[in-house]
């Protein structure tokens, strides 16, 4: 099985490599080793894979060791044509970590997540990985008395400032993409949606670097729609990846297979990708359900692609239909007199605008058939039509 190498399908260490533990339940698979999961990504067709660095590498191996496993999963690497797009830094398992990394109200602990991350970049750079991920895994608090919320955004920003001149001194070429979630681990995560990252970017030493991941799951966590945040960055050039899944509306963590749960929402937000030409790379950071064995989960993973696949090919075929164009251009109503006047302040334009004669009674007449577009629309996800 293959997939077009151009739409860079992904899958993190972490996920296919999942065993199945829940907070309620021990693990229902055995362990794949690293050599293991690149076999599994090659078989299914995938383009790259992704990592922490502790999904790799232990957190207390010695240089010999991290040099050998590095060793093996280039070769497991290579053997599957598999690229790593992709690294990223565990700031979340370890206890040391209970407060938060960059956040944390302890100096050491701040200053260990930083040294950690510069670790984990030279890492992904040895993989090849030309996008470094920040999910603020334990960035957060419980109580609001335990820590100050404006200085815990001082400090994140002091972490991202020292990593960005890091990446350019070593010259990785890192893009750097922040992962927003909502309330998952901590009771209260800062940066609880995408737009969050968007508003502190342009804060900080090298916005031009910096970008956002964002998560279907974590966005319908928050009940928000997950396009329109996806639009937002696109519209900001600010798109450097992004983490395919699916999710319940109001749930906990789902992390299900793409498009299995909202395929409505799948259908539109694959259409906005293609349509805005994202060309990142489409990491599945799902999981395969907890009953499933090893060859289940290739199912997972085939599905994941599958999925997004057919639901490209429905997005050109909206965009192909003759009754939607016809429609499109109903809804859609052009005034070039208008434009012109609004599309710049001038107060000539603007006195313009005041002596125009804009009758709201007639414009509110103007036709909005969106029942007849969006039931063409199901059809076509449907595969009616
Ligand atoms: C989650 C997150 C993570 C991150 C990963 C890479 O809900 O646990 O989505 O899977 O994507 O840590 O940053
Ligand atoms: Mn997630
Ligand atoms: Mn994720």
């Amino acid at each position: 099985m293959s997939f077009d190498k151009k739409l860079k399908f992904t899958f993190g260490l972490w996920t296919v490599g999942n065993v199945g533990r829940d907070p309620f339940g021990e693990p229902t698979r055995e362990k794949l080793d690293h050599v293991q999961i690149c076999d599994l990504l090659g078989d299914v067709g995938a383009y790259g894979v992704n990592l922490h660095d502790n999904d790799l590498v232990p957190i207390d191996a010695d240089t010999p060791t991290r040099d050998r496993i590095v060793k093996e999963f280039r070769k497991g690497m290579k053997d599957n044509g598999l690229v790593c797009p992709m690294a990223t830094t565990n700031l979340f398992s370890d206890a040391v970590f209970k407060d938060g990394a960059f956040t944390s109200n302890n100096a050491k602990i701040r200053a260990y997540a930083i040294q950690k991350t510069m670790r984990a970049m030279d890492l992904g750079a040895e993989l090849g990985a030309k996008i470094y991920v920040f999910w603020g895994g334990r960035e957060g608090v419980e109580s609001d008395a335990t820590k100050n919320p404006v200085e815990a955004i001082k400090r994140f920003r002091e972490a991202i400032n020292f990593l960005c001149e890091y990446s350019i001194s070593q010259r990785y070429g890192y893009k750097f993409a922040f992962e927003a979630k909502p309330n998952e681990p901590r009771g209260h995560m800062y940066f609880a949606v995408t737009g969050s990252y968007l508003a502190l970017i342009p804060s900080l030493d090298h916005p031009e670097m910096c970008g956002v991941n964002p998560e279907v799951a974590h966005e319908h966590m928050a009940g928000l729609n997950f396009v329109h945040q996806v639009a937002a960055a696109l519209e900001m050039k600010k798109l450097f990846h992004i983490d395919l899944n699916d999710q319940e509306f109001g749930r906990y963590d789902q992390d299900f297979r793409f498009g299995s749960a909202n395929p409505k929402h799948a259908f539109f937000l694959v259409k906005l990708l293609e349509d805005y030409k994202y060309d990142g790379p489409r990491q599945f950071d799902a999981h395969a359900y907890r009953q499933s064995n090893y060859e289940d989960v290739k199912e997972f993973a085939k599905g994941c692609m599958r999925t997004y696949v057919l639901l490209r090919e429905k997005a050109q075929r909206w965009n192909d239909d003759k009754e939607i164009q016809q429609l499109l251009r109903t809804i859609n109503v052009e005034d070039q007199m208008v434009s012109k006047l609004t599309k710049k302040f001038s107060t000539g334009n603007a006195k313009k605008l005041l002596e125009s004669p804009l009758d709201r009674v007639e414009l509110a007449k103007a036709p909005l058939p969106y029942e007849r577009l969006d039931q063409l629309t199901m059809e076509i996800i449907m595969g009616a039509r």
